[in-house]
């Protein structure tokens, strides 16, 4: 008998043609509303607006822990130098150091952290594993945006991901204002899935985590987007998180002003939607990007 590998299944192809806009195929939350830290009002408002806010996740000590692991990061000449970090284009400062769930103790323990895990693990209705994770500086002055994207639009064009059932979780370690480039979302827009036009370039995680090209809605869909569903900017202090569905339209824009505005970024990704090859591109993405150790948080 032989057996034939399963079809690869492109539910959402992207970047094979032109822009254009499909429903969203898969439910936001597929957990249970009874078990679990999120009470059903909470998931309710999930499933509405792609992300829930967590007021003062991490405590004062902590967050000086965090700061202080951020600055050394930022300064160890070694670091700087490895593929997993990303300079700012112009000022050469750091810009995101990837990886830091696998590399970093401090990083390690709150990726771990059954407060995050716990609520990632009722959202998707499964046990979970960490796709990605990352500390974004956006330091004061020379921090660049990051232009309008859907997460999940690059996992499956480039990580192969096959379907939205990840969430990520942003920790502020800085106080966010209106002013230096918060994390800004349209609410609704996780269940619409933008089909971007384009081919991802070799390589292109080389470019795309300093500016963002391919997978980048056209300005005709963001503009309708924006109308659609508005623009919500989440200013909040220090210590303050946000969980977002891996579809949600969002973006930050750049920092003129002295106050850094830097977080810790985690994805949980469902052990039922591991990576396949990737579904727009030439190759796999390193692993600092996109892990391919699928074993589930707690195990
Ligand atoms: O390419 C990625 O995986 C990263 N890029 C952005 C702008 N957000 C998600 C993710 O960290
Ligand atoms: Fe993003």
């Amino acid at each position: 008998m032989t057996t034939i590998a399963p079809e690869m299944v492109d539910l959402y192809p992207t970047r094979q043609g032109e822009n254009r806009v499909i429903p969203r195929q898969d439910d936001v939350v597929q957990g249970p509303t009874d078990k679990g830290p999120l009470d059903h009002q909470t998931l309710e408002s999930f499933d509405q607006r792609g992300y829930l806010t967590i007021d003062q996740l991490i405590d004062g000590d902590e967050l000086q822990l965090f700061r202080n692991e951020l600055r050394r990061l930022a300064e160890d000449p070694q670091v700087k130098a490895e593929r997993r970090t990303v300079v700012e284009a112009a000022s050469n400062e750091v810009r995101s150091i990837f990886d830091i769930h696998k590399t970093n103790d401090v990083f390690r323990k709150i990726a771990h952290d059954p407060r995050i895990v716990d609520r990632a693990r009722q959202i998707l209705g499964s046990e979970v594993y960490i796709h990605q994770s990352r500390i974004n500086y956006k330091p004061g002055f020379v921090g660049k945006e990051f232009t309008w994207h859907s997460d999940f639009e690059t996992w499956h064009a480039e990580d192969g991901m096959p379907r939205p059932r990840a969430v990520s979780i942003s920790i502020s370690l800085t106080d966010n204002y209106s002013f230096n480039g918060p994390l800004m979302i349209m609410p609704g827009s996780h269940k619409h899935y933008v089909c971007a036009a384009g081919k991802t370039p070799e390589n292109n995680h080389e470019q795309s985590l300093i500016m963002q090209g391919a997978g980048v809605p056209d300005p005709q869909t963001l503009a309708e987007f924006a109308d659609r569903f508005g623009i919500d900017v989440l200013e909040g202090p220090a210590g303050g998180a946000i969980m977002f569905d891996s579809n949600c339209m969002h973006a930050s824009n750049g920092n003129v002003t002295p106050y850094p505005r830097s977080n810790v970024f985690i994805v949980y990704n469902s052990v039922e939607n591991t990576l396949e090859e990737p579904f727009a591109a030439p190759k796999r993405r390193p692993e600092f990007l996109a892990s391919r150790d699928f074993t589930p948080v707690g195990s």
